[in-house]
């Protein structure tokens, strides 16, 4: 028997305008889903773990992966109430897997999730992609935000450019700009004005790398022993984009940060969310290679590939064009499964916006049009691959 990828897809809860019976008709069979009305910080009940859980498994379709339980700020800073989330994050996961539900994934990226500059980026061919542009990026960092020693982070040609990038933008650009860097992008769980932004980011000025890597042992150290009895995994997703932003630490780029968390932490439940389009916008970032050597320990995957330039921009490309080499990727993937014996989680990630897509309002990166096409483009590469070498 081969062992194929558990097709997964996205779903926001009954109020994302893609509703679960297109999602069965997109051919995938497993929900990725977060309880995302629950604050964060406060503990997942069964109760409303199970209602979500019938709600999907009603729709012909099953709960198998939680994107993401949110690590609250405090725990990220251990600041303030930090011990009693933790608790209450050990609750939800124990909860989880009453509820069967045992994968979960988190991050540990300070005060932003995941970061882009321009969310309707349009490509030649008339959809529309989303998209980090580092001027931009720049712009917003020194002369809206003025961060405090900011410049010290760019080169005198970033800033430049930032400077003649930033003349060109209206109001309007402007405006869309601080919204699309702080009010929260879908599944971020948080939205700030500038003022809060800015304090948020001041609790980070004495937390470096190594202290923030520091508290993230702390936590798993906590959590993990919970996940281990229950059977359940953690799996960290990659910093996105995959390096230092803002003056704040990042802990998760590449595959040595990963390696180090196993090693300061070797619980079972101490996995990998492989992310290829976070980890591949960086070039030294191999992602085939990084499933192969952590494939014992992935236990969700994201398929989707990244488009990089010289000066630092990226755009999210079609899911088998860009810098990621897909093929190679899927290949990699297909040889843990059958090493493991397992069908592993995958969710096409950041679809385009195209076709009716383009009419409707979507979730950013989560439209239905963009991610069908990948998940389609995904299943066929993995039939072409799994066919040619397995089914002998
Ligand atoms: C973006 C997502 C991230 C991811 C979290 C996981 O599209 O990949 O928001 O869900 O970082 O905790």
């Amino acid at each position: 028997m081969v062992h194929l990828m558990k097709q997964s897809w996205r779903w926001y809860g009954p109020n994302d305008p893609v509703t679960l019976p297109q999602i069965r008709q997109a051919g995938v069979t497993d929900i990725v889903h977060a309880l995302h009305h629950i604050p964060n910080g406060e503990v997942w009940t069964i109760d409303e773990i199970e209602k979500r859980r019938r709600i999907i498994a009603d729709a012909g379709l099953t709960w198998s992966v939680v994107e993401s339980v949110p690590v609250h700020e405090h725990i990220k800073t251990q600041t303030g109430d930090w011990r009693k989330y933790v608790e209450n994050y050990k609750q939800s996961v124990r909860n989880l897997a009453a509820c069967g539900i045992r994968c979960i994934t988190y991050n540990f990226m300070p005060v932003l999730d995941w970061t882009r500059t321009d969310l309707a980026y349009e490509l030649p061919d008339g959809s529309r992609a989303l998209r980090f542009e580092k001027a931009a990026f720049i712009a917003f960092d020194l002369f809206i935000l003025k961060r405090e020693g900011a410049e010290r982070d760019y080169t005198p040609e970033e800033i430049a450019r930032a400077e003649r990038r930033f003349a060109e933008m209206s109001d309007e650009d402007k405006h869309t700009l601080v919204r699309n860097m702080i009010a929260g992008l879908p599944g971020s769980e948080e939205s700030f004005t500038l003022d809060q932004f800015r304090a948020e980011l001041e609790r980070y000025k004495d937390i470096d790398a190594e202290r923030l890597r520091s508290n993230l042992v702390d936590f798993l150290r906590e959590i993990c022993p919970v996940a281990d009895e229950c059977g359940s995994e953690m799996v960290i997703h990659p910093d996105d984009p995959p390096y230092s932003i803002l003056g704040l630490p990042r802990i998760l780029s590449t595959a040595d940060d990963f390696r180090r968390l196993v090693k300061l932490v070797p619980n079972v439940s101490n996995g990998l969310c492989l992310c290829t389009g976070s980890f591949g916008v960086r070039g030294d970032n191999d992602c085939p290679a990084m499933m192969r050597e952590f494939g014992d320990r992935i236990g969700f995957v994201h398929l989707r590939s990244t488009k990089r330039n010289e000066l630092g921009d990226f755009y999210e490309a079609d899911h088998l064009a860009g810098d990621v080499p897909m093929y190679e990727m899927m290949k990699a993937l297909l040889e843990v499964e059958q090493r493991r014996g397992i069908s592993i989680p995958v969710r096409p990630d950041h679809g385009h916006q195209m076709c009716d897509d383009l009419t409707k309002k979507t979730n950013p990166g989560y439209s239905l049009y963009g991610r069908l096409r990948g998940i389609a483009e995904l299943r066929g590469l993995e039939q072409g691959i799994a066919r040619t070498l397995y089914d002998k």
